[in-house]
């Protein structure tokens, strides 16, 4: 799975992208900084088994701390887009191909107000005005990519009776688009099946409608920690109730991030609070004390950074935390106690996960046990956040 951090330039794509992998990436106020697209590992948070089984776990990959399992997934920071970019302004065309393998994007807006439409430093310019443009663009992006060949491609899948939902899914692989997503938005739209007669206006709708499902976006409110930034994002959660957003402070992560590899606090990403554990000179209590302030004691979710990467993955791509696990033994044939915890779409089935593990497994199942309860499962059992299963075969 691949998260894609998208927005306008100098609204801290990098310092989010930063924060979460603590990859050495540049970081500065003036707009364009980043030119060449930068991928790392991030993680998602999920509490581990570990509590119910009394146990401490040995993640071949990833981490845990107290008790909270970091599960990686792929990020990926481009160059910030401005309105005009699907007609190649600023860095334009070149960074929204780097989008195409995304499977969600994350949003970050500047919610202090304090970065003009170009991403410019100013005062009290209106985020409202960024998320609106920048749907505009990925839409639009959508739209040429469409656009681009429609009418002979059209022509063919009709005179050849080809079956749309499957022809467009082909013919857009590269946007990761599946078929399904295209099927439910055929349904949505209601569109003729014959489509060389569909109008221009037609595939402008449906390239829209194809953005927002294959691409899905959460927005986080970042630079909260800015006075202004607390008024903003009030007015833009009424404005925009529909859209997730998560008020966040890539700033205050990357520095509590920093902190906490640097041996002077205690910190599991995610949480409200942290421990000072080394004596600390009056600037970085200073520092600290400013995010105890200003963010983590204001807003549920502390810093957002951890909870946008969450919500990505478990709420808005629906995936599922599950452990391979066994009530008798809880380790590997080394001896690794809940080596692994893996990352499986929504409505997976228990068979589902025994050929995610191996091929030989899903030919072989004999049944399922739920390492918790030791209930006996059959295949279509559908798998639920955070199970432990063992998978039994012939
Ligand atoms: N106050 C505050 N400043 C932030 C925060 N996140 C980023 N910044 C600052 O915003 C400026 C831009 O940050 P970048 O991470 O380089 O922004 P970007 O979106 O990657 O910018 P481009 O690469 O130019 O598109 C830097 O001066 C950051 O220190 C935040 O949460 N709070
Ligand atoms: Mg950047």
């Amino acid at each position: 799975m691949l998260i894609g951090l998208v927005g306008k330039p100098s609204v801290g794509k990098s310092t989010f992208f930063k924060a979460a992998t603590l990859a050495e990436v540049e970081i500065a106020s003036y707009p364009f900084t980043t030119i060449k697209a930068n991928h790392g590992v991030g993680y998602v948070r999920v509490e581990c088994l570990e509590k119910e089984f009394n146990v401490k776990c040995n993640p071949n990959h990833g981490f845990c701390i107290n008790g909270q399992r970091f599960v990686p997934i792929d990020l990926m920071d481009v160059a910030g887009l401005v309105p005009g970019a699907s007609e190649g302004k600023g860095l334009g065309n070149q960074f929204l191909d780097d989008l195409r393998q995304a499977d969600v994007f994350v949003h970050i807006v500047d919610i202090s107000g304090t970065t003009d439409i170009e991403g410019k430093v100013c005062e009290g310019h209106n985020p409202a005005e960024d998320i609106k443009f920048l749907e505009d663009e990925l839409n639009k992006w959508y739209y040429n990519l469409f656009l681009k060949g429609w009418q002979t491609f059209s022509r063919k899948v009709d005179m050849q009776g080809q079956k749309l939902s499957d022809a467009i899914t082909k013919q857009f692989s590269g946007l990761k688009v599946n078929e399904d997503h295209v099927k439910e938005v055929l349904l949505d739209l209601g569109l003729p099946e014959r489509c060389s007669t569909w109008k221009e206006e037609d595939v402008k709708k449906f390239a829209s409608a194809l953005r927002a499902k294959s691409k899905p976006m959460i927005i986080a409110a970042n630079k909260i920690d800015i006075a202004a930034g607390a008024e903003n994002y009030i007015k833009i959660i009424k404005e925009f109730s529909k859209l997730m957003i998560i008020p966040c402070s890539a700033d205050s992560e990357l520095a509590l991030r920093q902190a906490a590899k640097a041996g002077l606090i205690e910190y599991v990403p995610g949480n409200k609070e942290f421990k000072i554990i080394k004596e600390l000179n009056e600037k970085q209590l200073e520092a600290l004390n400013k995010i105890k302030e200003n963010v983590l004691d204001k807003y549920d979710f502390g810093t957002g950074v951890q909870e946008v990467l969450n919500k990505s993955i478990f709420d808005i791509l629906g995936y599922l935390a599950i452990f391979p696990a066994s009530s008798s033994k809880l380790g590997d044939s080394k001896g690794n106690i809940l080596p692994d915890c893996f990352l499986l779409p929504g409505g997976s089935t228990a068979l589902d996960f025994a050929f995610f593990l191996h091929t030989d497994f899903g030919n072989n199942f004999v049944k399922a046990i739920d390492a918790k309860t030791k209930r006996v499962l059959g295949k279509d059992y559908k798998l639920k956040h955070r199970d432990g299963l063992e998978i039994l075969t012939k």
